[in-house]
């Protein structure tokens, strides 16, 4: 049943994407059996401690998924194209919030886009706390772009323990949101996590489109499991 027949035109739709969302498109999920918290310790990687501890070891982790992302394998797909498309064609307000920090859904044409863990093409100098673009490796001999100063870069990443970008505007859109769709993510990672039940109390309908059962399948009114280039096509049209 396409989406315009379970909603009125000027509804609005809250999108939730995690790392399955891209896994199609040849990046790794972190929770997989092959994920990335299976080859790396997240203390290690993915918090301010460890960036402490062992600068060298986190931008080494980091750059080399930057890297990743020049491949020319990796592009956007069905799943990242058809979200695009919903926001071009729907009528109402829609809000895509993804926990991802790669760049597919502004390949795919997605505009209206958040990044609340962060962005792997960005910088930020903890010296003048600017965000700055970062194609490119980054170590602890970087000197900033804007102060100029030397071994203050690190990436524009949130780690656990931070406070995710944007949180303002996503639990205002949680608040007034018609229809949340939460794709391609365990449910694990908090405040993420919590959406749906913030959704659900302002009376949003909630679907989970996901390969199998997350941790919050619960709470959801509806869920589709499949890849998400199959269901999220399927559920969008
Ligand atoms: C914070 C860095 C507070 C970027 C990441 C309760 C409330 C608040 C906080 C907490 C809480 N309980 C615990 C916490 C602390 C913590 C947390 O949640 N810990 C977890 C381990 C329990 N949260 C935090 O620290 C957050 N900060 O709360 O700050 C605060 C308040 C005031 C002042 C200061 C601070 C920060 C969380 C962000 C951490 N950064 N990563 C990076 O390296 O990428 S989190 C990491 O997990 C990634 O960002 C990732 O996006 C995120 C979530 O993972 P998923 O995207 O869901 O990926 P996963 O592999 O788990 O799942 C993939 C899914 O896809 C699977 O279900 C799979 O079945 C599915 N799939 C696979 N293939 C496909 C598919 N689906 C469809 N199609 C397919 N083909």
């Amino acid at each position: 049943m396409p989406l315009s027949v379970r909603l009125k035109p000027t509804d609005s739709i809250v999108i939730l994407t995690g790392a399955g969302i891209s896994k199609e498109s040849g990046i790794d999920t972190f929770r997989c059996a092959d994920g990335i918290w299976a080859r790396y310790d997240l203390d290690d990687v993915a918090t301010p401690q460890g960036f402490r501890r062992n600068p060298s070891l986190v931008h080494q982790f980091y750059n080399d998924r930057r890297r990743g992302l020049f491949d020319p394998a990796v592009q956007p797909n069905a799943a990242h194209l058809a979200l695009a498309e919903l926001e071009r064609s729907w009528r109402g307000k829609v809000l895509l919030v993804t926990q991802n920090i790669d760049d597919l859904h502004e390949r795919a044409g997605s505009r209206t886009l958040l990044h609340m863990h962060g962005e792997l093409l960005k910088a930020f100098c903890q010296h003048c706390r600017t965000v700055q673009p970062c194609t490119h490796d980054l170590s602890v001999d970087d000197h900033c772009l804007s102060c100029g100063r030397k071994g203050g870069m690190r990436p524009d990443i949130v780690w656990f323990g931070e406070m995710p970008y944007h949180m303002e505007r996503i639990q205002t859109a949680l608040a007034d949101a018609d229809l949340f769709l939460s794709i391609g993510t365990s449910g694990h990672v908090y405040p993420a996590a919590g959406f749906v039940a913030q959704a659900a109390s302002a009376g949003a309908h909630t679907v989970e489109l996901n390969l199998e059962p997350s941790e919050g399948v619960s709470y959801f009114d509806q869920a589709v499991h499949g890849p998400a280039t199959e269901v999220v096509p399927a559920f969008v049209r």
